[in-house]
């Protein structure tokens, strides 16, 4: 049975030396925003409720199209990116569930692996399947395509392998299962845009036929890559389209970075949400096209404003939390600490969506004045929210600076010490 990775009373030691100052600005910020009519503790107890999911594959060091630089102490199975995950939940306490992705995250015994899971207080998010590279073995190749193949072969192969996954994930406690293909082209001509939807569709169909009932299938759309002409999924309205034809538990899911550069996002999260489709969300940040850079590290203001209609969607129309997971591709970092500060900026661009004043925001939208409208989310974009942030992740357990307690806890070191070390193999995640 796994430990926690850190003991509390190292956590406890850490939190000693910084809880004065950070009682002092919480104060201070708290006095500020009462100013505003805002009360901090229900902000706070609002951002205590947040939590996100982690992608078992972020744990490693991801690369480029030219190349992949592992760092030593990276995990090589599972059960160490499973330790991972722990680090980054045990300190930020904002990460408690796990998205595994089949067959990189194979075990002989998920049962196990479940109760591993649960021994270091992590779940499982949705599973992931893989269709997008050729398995060692597999009796036919997805280089044609995969749900969306023109071989009825490949698609059956494609097929069973996503009823596996559910399989695995009903094992594991999962209740969604994302599917996203490269199917595609490089050519005008190579395919036919119809006729590859149709097959997709039908194909996806007999996926959805094996959800459980309490489950989702999530549907990922995304521009471009690895197919350079057309994606059999392209964009949100693809991806609307399937998931309708598909029956009510096949939901759109959105990944920041599978957009063409400049596209209001918010928005399409606002249209997805209207018709009870937005099913899931993948976070990352992107400068040129999907990037996988970590979140707000690039264009934090649009994080800001997908929270914000997230929110104004909640108030208008409750319903069950979208899927939110980190899905980034860390190349240049510890993977560990991009992870923590990822999940630091998506639960701030959160906390500042619940400070924004709906009703002045409504109330100016009305009056036709927009500058009053842009300055209501002006108002609590402007707010450094980290006080808030760190004091919900204390109260819970968590470490008040935790990129500082991860270094100073030496963890990739003593990993370093003992893991394998990771091949060479180039490629991104
Ligand atoms: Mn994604």
């Amino acid at each position: 049975m796994a430990d926690k990775p850190f003991l509390p009373e190292q956590i406890a030691d850490h939190n000693a030396r910084h809880i004065a100052a950070l009682t002092d600005e919480y104060e201070a910020l708290g006095r500020a925003l009462g100013r505003r009519g805002i009360d901090i503790d229900g902000v706070k107890a609002k951002v205590s409720g947040f939590s996100l999911a982690l992608p078992t594959w972020a744990t490693g060091r991801g690369g480029t199209r030219f190349a992949k630089f592992p760092i030593p102490g990276e995990p090589t199975n599972i059960h160490e990116k499973l330790a991972d995950c722990a680090v980054v939940q045990q300190l930020s306490r904002a990460a408690p569930r796990v998205s595994l992705h089949f067959p990189w995250d194979g075990a002989s015994d998920y049962v196990a692996l479940r109760e591993e899971a649960e021994a270091y207080g992590l779940g499982f998010d949705a599973v992931n399947s893989n269709t997008f590279q050729d398995q060692p073995g597999a009796e036919h190749s997805y280089r044609s395509g995969s749900l969306g193949a023109a071989d009825t072969a490949v698609r059956a192969q494609a097929i069973r392998h996503n009823i596996d996954c559910i399989e695995i994930g009903k094992t594991l406690g999962s209740k969604a299962l994302t599917v996203w293909v490269g199917d595609g082209s490089n050519f005008p001509g190579q395919q036919d845009f119809t006729r590859a939807l149709d097959r997709y569709i039908e194909a996806t169909s007999e996926i959805y036929s094996r959800l459980p009932d309490d489950w989702q299938l999530l549907l990922e759309h995304k521009m471009f890559e690895p197919a350079f002409y057309s994606t059999i999924i392209s964009d949100w309205g693809s991806s609307l389209m399937a998931a309708q034809e598909l029956g009510p538990k096949a939901k759109c899911l959105v990944d920041l970075g599978h957009h063409a550069p400049n596209v209001n996002i918010e928005q399409i999260v606002a249209r997805l949400h209207r018709v009870g489709r937005l099913g899931g969300f993948h976070f990352n940040d992107s400068k040129y096209g999907d990037d996988d850079l970590d979140s707000g590290s690039i264009n934090p203001h649009q994080l800001f404003l997908v929270f914000n209609e997230l929110a104004e969607a909640e108030a208008r129309v409750p319903g069950p939390t979208p899927a939110y997971m980190i899905d980034q591709s860390h190349n240049v970092t510890d993977p560990i600490e991009s992870l923590l500060s990822s999940t630091e900026s998506i639960v701030s661009a959160f906390a500042k969506a619940a400070l924004i004043d709906r009703d002045a925001l409504h109330d100016a939208q009305d009056r036709d004045d927009p500058m009053m409208a842009f300055q209501a989310l002006r108002r609590a974009y402007r707010v450094d929210v980290s006080a808030i942030v760190a004091m919900a992740r204390m109260e819970a357990g968590g470490a008040i600076d935790v990129l500082e307690f991860y270094r100073d806890s030496g963890w990739r070191a003593r990993k370093a010490q003992e893991r394998k070390p990771v091949g060479l193999g180039a490629g991104i995640v």
